[in-house]
């Protein structure tokens, strides 16, 4: 189809921005003629993985159904953009062994948890503050911040658009789309 295919993996704290930039990068990619299809929360954890919580065994658990059903979106030639927290290295290291060299795109989305949690679209690190949700990622539970992500995003310090227009721009060079 004229395309290559690949995971887009972002990581990252929650309120850092994945959903909002693997949206945004999803629409300019379906404008380009290029097939790709986000999975998130809204997607899979109400779905496929409504069985799992946030212990790190869902947690997982959870990335690696997600590891596996990206592999299958690759496989139809697509490209897979996935936003989760996905707070552990090695369930992202696993996934990236599922994958052939080159189809693991890790992307960092790096914010602190300072602004996260002054962002706090959903008020939940105010409860994760009052421990009204346990083992809450960046307050009461760990992030593993990624040690050589193919790409990392600030989103502190650039707009949507500007990191969109960059991921594509990373994309072109390297002859993917
Ligand atoms: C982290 C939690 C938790 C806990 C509920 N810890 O801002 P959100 O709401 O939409 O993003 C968070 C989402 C995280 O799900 P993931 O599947 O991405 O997590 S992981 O990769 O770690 O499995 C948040 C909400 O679910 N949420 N409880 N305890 N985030």
């Amino acid at each position: 189809n004229g395309h290559g295919s690949a995971v887009l993996w972002f990581t990252g704290l929650s309120g850092s921005g994945k959903s909002t930039l693997a949206n945004a990068l999803d629409r300019r990619l379906n404008e380009l003629g290029v097939k790709s299809y986000v999975l998130d929360g809204d997607n899979i954890r109400h779905g496929l993985n409504k069985d799992l919580g946030f212990s790190p065994k869902d947690r997982k658990e959870n990335i690696r159904r997600i590891g596996e059903v990206a592999k299958l979106l690759v496989d139809s030639g697509q490209f897979a953009l996935t936003a989760f927290i996905s707070p552990y290295r090695k369930d992202r290291q696993h996934v990236r062994r599922l994958l052939e060299e080159g189809e693991f795109i890790e992307i960092y989305v790096r914010c602190s948890l300072d602004e996260c949690e002054r962002r706090d679209p959903k008020g939940l690190y105010q409860k994760a503050r009052t421990g009204e949700i346990p083992q809450f990622t960046g307050v009461s539970a760990p992030y593993e911040k990624p040690l050589s992500p193919e790409w990392t995003i600030d989103t502190e310090g650039s707009t949507v658009e500007e990191s969109v227009d960059c991921m594509l721009d990373w994309l072109r060079q390297r002859r993917l789309i």
